[in-house]
């Protein structure tokens, strides 16, 4: 059965699955959709880092290290930025650059950042299908005792480090769809969530106007996997974004955010007991091994999802969640 997947992803996390499915699906069975709430604006350049992480893990240039950025690159450019008193926190690599620049000069000709994205996949080699969450700017802006931050000054410059109380998703609520996701949104079999953070990598998707009652009304399965594992985030700060929320740091408590949205969630097999808590929310759950350190776990899981969305929709009363 060819299963024509919308993925939703963030940065390394939900790159990992992402290149699973890629892996796993043709070009035509799969639309990646990816936060822009992290954008920003550095030296004059428009940064896109989760689209990067995306793009760079789907034409294997990551740099394995991080899961950000790429492979092998140095950092002469930014250095010498740095002597011209310029801001350097930031790492952007020599290598890296170059999409920002190419990105910058594309929107600046006029062409939204779908379009712009288009090029630059093509250019990379990427078959499939890698998209803004919306071509509207969206901006997440952590909000801390120390005051209002934007993304990155929160993530980067200060490492997480202020506890937060809120967070706002400026310019969401008159943003769109970006054309290819409203497109998916009607004509996807399955919606995938991956295992990125719920808060500010899944949420500013969500938050973008009419997403949420899009995938609310969507007719077929809509699947997340957890990001939380054991208790903890595999990576990032998403455990301590939640706990700050005041919410529990479990499976259970990312299958509460998802409530409305999702109709099943994937925990990992240290998680098993916590199942009959997430079905009580009225949710399906697969337990699978989900922690994903080399290729072969990220297409094991992508199997995995693919599969229980695969036996799902052959059941003939649940070909449709409606019907
Ligand atoms: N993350 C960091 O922790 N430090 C950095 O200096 C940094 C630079 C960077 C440059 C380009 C890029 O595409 C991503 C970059 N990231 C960096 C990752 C990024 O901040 C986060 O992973 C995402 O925004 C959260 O998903």
């Amino acid at each position: 059965m060819g299963t024509n997947i919308l993925a939703i992803a963030g940065g390394v996390g939900g790159a990992k699955l992402a290149l699973g499915l890629s892996r796993l699906l043709g070009p035509g069975e799969l639309t990646v959709v990816v936060n822009t709430g992290d954008d920003e604006t550095f030296h004059g350049l428009h940064v896109s880092p989760d689209l990067d992480t995306v793009m760079y893990a789907l034409a294997g240039m990551t740099n394995p290290e991080t899961g950000w950025g790429i492979r092998g690159d140095t950092f002469r450019t930014l250095e010498a930025l740095g002597r011209l008193g310029a801001e350097t926190w930031f790492r952007l690599g020599d290598i890296d650059l170059a999409t920002h620049v190419r990105r910058t000069e594309l929107l600046r000709a006029g062409r939204s950042l779908s379009e712009a994205t288009r090029e630059l996949t093509a250019h990379l080699g990427i078959a499939h299908a890698v998209v803004p969450a919306s071509d509207d700017p969206v901006r997440t802006i952590a909000l801390t005792g120390e005051g209002d931050l934007s993304f990155q000054d929160y993530f980067v410059r200060r490492g997480c480090e202020p506890r937060i109380t809120g967070v706002r998703f400026d310019g969401a609520e008159a943003a769109r769809p970006s054309p290819a996701f409203a497109e998916a949104l009607e004509s996807a079999d399955a919606i995938v969530f991956c295992p990125s953070n719920p808060v500010v990598s899944i949420g500013p998707v969500l938050a973008v106007g009419g997403v949420r009652e899009a995938i609310e009304r969507f007719g077929g399965p809509r699947v997340a996997v957890s990001p939380i594992v054991g208790g903890q985030a595999l990576r990032g700060p998403a455990a301590k974004m939640m706990a700050e929320l005041g919410e529990e740091v479990s499976c259970a408590g990312v299958a509460r955010r998802y409530v409305g949205v999702c109709d099943a969630l994937v925990i990992d097999t240290v998680d098993a007991a916590e199942a009959p808590s997430i079905e009580a929310l009225g949710m399906r759950v697969l337990v699978t091994p989900t922690v994903m350190r080399t290729d072969d776990d990220k297409d094991a899981l992508a199997r995995e999802v693919v599969g229980f969305v695969e036996t799902w929709r052959a059941e003939p009363e649940r070909a449709s969640r409606r019907g």
